[in-house]
């Protein structure tokens, strides 16, 4: 699979060249705090890896990260909500994807209706 000329945002905190909060990390992924949060608990879920530009590249290339990334978001929203969670996969440009490094927004916390990422 083709591999980005520049490291992304992700793959720089990452390599914790640039800073962020992480709430966790796995030897495949990283959870970190997006910096606009769109609900109390905003938390981006990413792949460590930067080979999947979005979530269908990612089902389709390695199902099994994908079910990991949701795995953590389930965890997370536990640990810092009541356990229930809004995934979003922003996919292409006119969907609002700012980032062509697969990413989930978890959302959760006392959510109002229409707070999407
Ligand atoms: P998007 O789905 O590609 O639009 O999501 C990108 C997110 O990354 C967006 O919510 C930004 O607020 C967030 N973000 C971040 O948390 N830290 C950064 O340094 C940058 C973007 I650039």
């Amino acid at each position: 699979m083709p591999v980005p000329a520049e490291p992304s945002i992700f793959s720089r905190i990452v390599a914790r060249e640039i800073p962020a909060n992480i709430y966790a990390e796995t030897d495949t992924l990283i959870a970190i705090a997006d910096i606009a949060p769109k609900a109390p608990v905003h938390i981006l879920i990413v792949p460590k890896s930067e080979g999947y530009a979005n979530v269908v590249e990612l089902a389709a290339g390695d199902p099994g990260l994908l079910a990991e990334m949701i795995a953590l978001a389930a965890q997370l929203a536990a640990e810092h909500a009541d356990g229930d969670f809004r995934l979003v996969f922003n996919t292409g440009a006119g969907a609002g994807q700012t980032v062509f490094h697969v990413h989930a927004h978890l959302l959760a916390g006392s959510l109002e209706e229409g707070s999407l990422a």
